[in-house]
């Protein structure tokens, strides 16, 4: 259980659900499923947040959806859509934990379902946009733009350093906002006031993918990233929005990592408890 989820779930407003899933990865490289519990452990190791505050008692911790007997993405798919849709409330901030980053497929659809309007905030190194004929961890953001789940006008990218040639041309055509790496380092004042305006009185879900950071603890690692400190930047300057939730995903786990991860995970509820 997460350290600070000490919540009961009808009086909290966090609620925190692991999924344990790597299938819809094509990566050979899995340790993707240990992901919910390892940020979990780590939580031990965070104390008390410094950008605002939490209280325990509005945090609570469903635990992991039970992945063990799904082998296909189909099923896999389903299998999340339905678990979450069973214990969803609007009224409840959901905080998921990958898991590679087709979880988000499934979240968003019931995102979609019950907010019909909202803006993703997608903090990545990849754009997972890449039009393969079916969704995966690198192109479930084009299956839910074709299927009109989202708009791409929608989307904003955060960290983007890696992306096919195809993707390239995708985010050019459908006009996607996107900053890279080099855009953040240099001018994060005026691009955390931008997105800030663009998302302001908006309903938004936030999707990280923890390869979009330079600290080496994603499953695929790319030579340059962003540090933790634009990602905390570009969330303090948030104003007026209704976050739906969050995701964490594709956690390398070892152990500066996963302090890392619930460093992100403690400090995003505190700053949004500031701001609500
Ligand atoms: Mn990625």
């Amino acid at each position: 259980m997460f350290a600070h989820a000490q919540g009961e779930y009808d009086k909290s407003k966090w609620i925190i659900v692991g999924i344990p899933s790597e299938i819809g990865s094509l990566s050979h490289v899995k340790n993707y499923i240990e992901g919910p519990e390892s940020i979990r452990d780590a939580s031990y190791r965070i104390f008390s947040p410094i950008f605002g505050d939490i209280n325990m008692e509005e945090i609570y911790d469903y635990g992991d959806i039970d992945l063990e007997d799904i082998k296909d993405l189909d099923k896999l798919y389903e299998k999340i859509y339905n678990e979450i849709k069973k214990i969803y409330r609007k009224d409840k901030k959901y905080i998921f934990f990958g898991g590679d980053h087709s979880i988000t497929y499934p979240i968003l659809k019931i995102v979609k379902e019950n907010w019909e309007d909202f803006y993703l905030l997608y903090f990545d190194a990849h754009p997972d946009i890449h039009p393969d004929p079916y969704p995966n961890y690198q192109s479930f953001i084009y299956h839910l733009i074709k299927e009109n789940y989202i708009e791409p006008e929608k989307i904003i990218f955060v960290g983007i350093s890696n992306l096919s040639f195809e993707e390239k041309n995708i985010i050019k055509e459908w006009g996607i906002k996107y900053y890279n790496p080099l855009d953040v380092w240099d001018n994060i004042k005026e691009i955390s006031k931008e997105i800030s305006d663009i998302l302001k009185n908006k309903n938004l879900y936030i999707s990280i993918d923890i390869d979009v950071f330079d600290t080496g603890c994603g499953h695929w690692l790319e030579g340059i990233g962003i540090r933790p400190y634009h990602y905390f930047k570009i969330i303090k300057e948030l104003r007026n929005i209704n976050l739906i939730g969050f995701d964490l995903v594709e956690l390398f786990s070892n152990e500066v990592c996963d302090n890392l991860a619930s460093k992100i995970v403690i400090e995003t509820i505190a700053m949004f408890n500031n701001k609500l």
